[in-house]
């Protein structure tokens, strides 16, 4: 009888470990810097007052961090040992516990630099692996009965012991798989980018907008859109990549990070799509990129006169189908290191990917980027041209409503205002529509450059009732953007973005 307490405990001790440890297995699949442990500890990290921090420096010296996640370790053995006590009292108690504890991993996890959705998936599991696991070791607590006792207590330590030894070699695996991305993480963060030797000339005045919700002219890279087939983004070590550039060309190139960040980079700033953007969707983004012409580097191979395509490739076998002239013509096709001032983060390519104005991703953008292949559209063709999208991705002339999205406003002045882009040719002027009426004119601020969107702005005298503002952009060569809709299947989205509101 005195021992009731102990076998719950333990039951909740050895759920909880079963739980984190699968948990760091799938970190290290899924999401390699959102270990539950580590985010936590971060969290504390960024967390604890100024006064905490020297303490535990003074105490512990070097050692802080391990002494960190020590302490978070006995914490959560006594919470763990203390939801088992209480699942044997009152079940659904114990699992809000449990599901507060994943909760806070999930927060933890949410709130670190550049995390994406991926980050929760780890704490998520953790969370229902323990409320299952607890469960089901509960049901085996032995009986007190002095017959059966001594069996139902050897079988209930088998079953805690087993769920713990899961838990273990789950979590070893995962931190082995974890170490990989941790290793470049650090070589990222402690990389300088070289200064360009051509800076982008300076955002012009006037280009952003003063309007509450628009598009920051110039994306976060934390706030970049990101999309790519990479299930575990690729580690790859700067000092051990190359470029090999290769195919119908007359001389094969290879090009080491060294000799890359030694060349005269270049800066530029061009707005990235999506051939998956919806109308009115957020796959786009524009950033400062720094890096070196793709046009000097395929100089250097000398690509026959029959070549009429470059195949990039990435190191985890994506492939992008990029016609030969957008990467010779003079427009800024850049193999780019940096992204906003900063390394290339590692969701976007790090160390090296393409960026082409002008294309769609798809067709253009390789992250991680290991192989150039001169060839021809009728020899080989690329990852989404084989899944039925055009073998040329031209990003389409397209705008967008950023405010307002819908809601209801007073009758009067409401400022209407987004952005519109066709990169690679430029914006001549957007104009607005009410209720499919005349189109209006809007007023259109100043384009960093023919390569990225631009922003606009229209003040609507508005009447009551319900109305439909639609959109529409023009480019400098005259195209106008057609206001027939279709999907973004094969070669991308057309049709007008359309919001409804309501005046009061
Ligand atoms: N290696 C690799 N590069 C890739 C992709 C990919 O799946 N793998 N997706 C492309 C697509 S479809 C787009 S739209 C852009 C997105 O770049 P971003 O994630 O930096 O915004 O990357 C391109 N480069
Ligand atoms: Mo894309």
């Amino acid at each position: 009888m005195r021992r009731q307490w102990l076998w719950p405990a333990l039951a909740g001790v050895a759920a909880v470990a079963f739980g984190l440890g699968v948990a760091e297995l799938v970190a290290g699949l899924l999401a390699p810097r959102a270990s539950p442990l580590l985010v936590v500890g971060s969290l504390m990290i960024d967390l604890a007052p100024p006064w905490a921090k020297d303490a535990a420096i003074a105490l512990f010296g070097t050692a802080d961090k391990i002494a960190l996640l020590v302490g978070i370790g006995l914490v959560l053995v006594a919470l763990a040992a203390f939801a088992g006590w209480l699942h044997a009292r009152r079940p659904l108690l114990a699992r809000l516990l449990i599901v507060a504890g994943g909760i806070f991993g999930i927060v933890a996890a949410m709130t670190r630099e550049g995390s994406s959705l991926l980050d929760a998936i780890p704490a998520t599991v953790a969370l229902v692996a323990a409320v299952l696991a607890l469960s089901a070791l509960q049901k085996r607590t032995p009986a007190e009965s002095p017959r059966d006792g001594d069996l139902s207590r050897r079988r209930f330590l088998g079953w805690a012991g087993g769920a713990t030894a899961i838990g273990a070699v789950a979590a070893l695996g995962g931190i082995a798989l974890q170490a990989g991305a941790r290793a470049v993480t650090a070589v990222r963060d402690t990389f300088v980018l070289p200064r360009a030797a051509t800076t982008a000339p300076p955002v012009p005045a006037g280009a952003e907008l003063a309007v509450d919700g628009i598009s920051p002219l110039v994306t976060p890279n934390a706030e970049f859109y990101r999309i790519d087939t990479a299930l575990q983004v690729p580690n790859l070590d700067p000092t051990q990549w190359s470029l090999r550039i290769h195919g119908l060309v007359e001389n094969e190139v290879v090009l080491t990070w060294d000799e890359l960040i030694a060349l005269p980079l270049e800066e530029s700033y061009t707005t990235l799509m999506c051939v998956s953007n919806e109308v009115g969707g957020g796959l786009i983004g524009n950033a400062l990129w720094l890096g070196y012409p793709l046009r000097e580097l395929l100089t250097r191979a000398k690509p026959a006169g029959s070549a009429d395509m470059v195949l990039s490739r990435s190191s985890d076998g994506f492939t992008a189908s990029s016609p030969i002239e957008a990467l010779t013509d003079d427009r800024n096709a850049i193999l780019a290191v940096g992204m906003n001032g900063e390394p290339l983060p590692l969701e976007h390519g790090f160390p090296v990917r393409m960026v082409v104005p002008g294309l769609y991703g798809y067709v253009s953008a390789t992250k991680w980027v290991t192989e150039l292949e001169v060839t021809r559209f009728d020899a080989r063709t690329a990852y989404w041209t084989d899944r039925g999208w055009s073998e040329r991705g031209p990003i389409k002339i397209s705008s967008r409503i950023d405010v307002p999205r819908g809601g209801s406003f007073d009758a009067g002045d409401v400022v209407v205002a987004g952005v519109a882009w066709h990169q690679h040719t430029g914006i001549a002027k957007v104009e607005v529509s009410v209720d499919e009426g005349p189109w209006r004119e809007a007023e259109l601020a100043a384009a960093i450059n023919v390569d990225t969107w631009v922003q606009w702005r229209y003040v609507w005298d508005a009447d009551p009732g319900q109305h439909v503002l639609r959109v529409r952009a023009t480019s400098v060569d005259g195209e106008v953007q057609t206001g027939e809709e279709q999907g973004v299947v094969p070669d991308g989205a057309t049709g007008y973005d359309a919001v409804g509101i309501d005046i009061r």
